[in-house]
C-alpha cells in the first residue's frame, strides 16, 4: 500500500536473465504486487522469476505463449491489475533502467488525483544530454514533439519514456487489446488517454543507462512506424474528439492545412524543378506556391493553437483535482 492505495508494478521483459533479478529484490516495499510478463523470453527469464515468486509472495509471473512486443506484455499487465482491483499500475521495465527511488514521485500525483497518468520524463534533469546516448536523445525529442502534436499533450515530453503510473479509472476504460503492441505503445496509449479526456503529468526522473542492460530498439525501424502510428491516431483523435464526441472547428483547420500542403508538395517541387534544370524561375508557378504555403502554414497553426487551448487543463502543471466523491479504503487484491 502507498498511502492508502494499492499499487502493483507490471514489469515487461524479454530475454532479460542478467537484469531481471536486480528489479525484482530493489522492489520497494509498499508495492502490492510485481506482475511480470514474460514476453516468450528465449533465456531463463520466467525461470529466475518463478524462483523468486517462490520467496516473495507479492511476484506474479504472466507468461506470452508467443512473443509479442513491449506494449502487448504491458498491456497483460494492465488487465490483470484492472481485473485485480489495483488501484494504481506503475510500468518499469525488466532491464533495470527504473531507478526505484523515483516510484514516490510518480505515485502522489496519482494518488492525490493530481493526475490519471503520471509519466517520467528524464528530459527536466540538466545532465540528460550528456547520460542519453546522442542519438537516443535527438530522435526522443523529434518524436516529442510530433506526439504533442497528435495526442494534444502539449506540455508532455520525453514520450518515449516507459516509467509510468495509471489510474484505475484509466485502467477500466481503455481498451487494451487495441493499443500498439511494440515501441510505439507510450505514444498510442497518450493518444487514447487525451480521447478519453484523462489528466497526464510529467515528473522529472534520473536517466540511467549503462547497467547492463541490452536495448533491442532499432533506430532505423522507429524512426518510420512511430511517426507513421502518430498521424494515424492524430486523425483518430481527431474524429473521435472534435467530430464524433464533440465538435470544434479546429479539425476543419489542420484537414484543410493537411490538404494545402499535400497540393502545395508537387507545385513547390514543380518550381525547384524548372529552377534547377533551366535556370528558369516561374513567376506563377512562384506565387502558387508562396499562396498555398503561406496559407498552409497559418491555418496549421491556428488549428495547433485551438487544440492547445481545448486540452490545456490535461497536461498543465497546475493541474486541478477531479471532483470525486471520496474514495473507499482499497478493498484487498484479488490476486
Ligand atoms: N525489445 C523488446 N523488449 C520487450 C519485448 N517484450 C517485452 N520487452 C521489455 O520491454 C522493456 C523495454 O525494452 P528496451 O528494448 O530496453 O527498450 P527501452 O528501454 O524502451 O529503450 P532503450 O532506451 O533503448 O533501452 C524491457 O524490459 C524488455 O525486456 C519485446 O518483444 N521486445
Ligand atoms: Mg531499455
Amino acid at each position: 500500500m502507498y498511502r492508502g492505495m494499492s499499487v502493483a508494478v507490471v514489469v515487461p521483459s524479454y530475454n532479460e536473465e542478467t537484469q531481471i533479478s536486480k528489479v525484482l529484490l530493489t522492489m520497494p516495499d509498499y508495492v502490492d504486487r510485481i506482475v511480470v510478463v514474460d514476453d516468450r523470453s528465449r533465456d531463463r527469464t520466467a525461470a529466475i522469476v518463478e524462483e523468486h515468486a517462490a520467496g516473495d509472495e507479492r511476484v506474479v509471473l504472466l507468461r506470452h505463449e508467443t512473443n509479442q512486443g513491449v506494449g502487448a506484455a504491458i498491456a497483460t499487465g494492465y488487465k490483470w491489475c484492472r481485473d485485480n482491483g489495483v488501484n494504481c499500475a506503475a510500468v518499469m521495465a525488466g532491464d533495470g533502467q527504473m531507478a526505484p527511488e523515483d516510484l514516490p514521485a510518480l505515485l502522489d500525483p496519482v494518488v492525490e488525483d493530481l493526475c490519471d497518468y503520471s509519466k517520467g520524463n528524464r528530459l527536466f534533469t540538466g545532465h540528460a544530454w550528456k547520460k542519453i546516448p546522442k542519438i537516443r536523445y535527438l530522435g526522443n525529442a523529434g518524436l516529442s514533439l510530433m506526439t504533442k502534436v497528435s495526442s494534444g499533450y502539449w506540455c508532455i515530453s520525453d514520450s518515449q519514456s516507459g516509467y509510468t503510473v495509471i489510474n484505475e479509472d484509466a485502467l477500466a476504460t481503455i481498451d487494451w487489446d487495441a493499443m500498439y503492441k511494440r515501441y510505439g505503445q507510450p505514444n498510442d496509449l497518450l493518444v487514447r488517454l487525451n480521447i478519453e479526456n484523462f489528466r497526464v503529468r510529467d515528473v522529472p526522473i534520473e536517466p540511467v543507462y549503462n547497467v547492463g542492460e541490452v536495448s533491442r530498439l532499432k533506430i532505423r525501424k522507429v524512426m518510420f512506424t512511430i511517426p507513421w502510428l502518430l498521424f494515424k491516431m492524430f486523425w483518430r483523435r481527431m474524429g473521435e474528439k472534435y467530430v464524433i464526441r464533440d465538435f470544434h472547428p479546429l479539425v476543419l483547420c489542420y484537414a484543410f492545412a493537411f490538404l494545402l500542403l499535400l497540393i502545395d508538395i508537387p507545385v513547390t517541387a514543380r518550381l525547384l524543378w524548372y529552377a534547377l534544370t533551366s535556370g528558369v524561375l516561374l513567376s506563377t508557378n512562384l506565387l502558387v506556391a508562396m499562396f498555398l504555403t503561406i496559407n498552409a502554414f497559418i491555418t496549421g497553426l491556428a488549428a495547433m493553437y485551438m487544440d492547445m487551448q481545448y486540452n490545456q487543463h490535461l497536461s498543465s502543471t497546475a493541474l486541478v483535482k477531479r471532483r470525486h466523491p471520496p474514495r473507499p479504503a482499497a478493498p484487498p487484491l484479488k490476486g
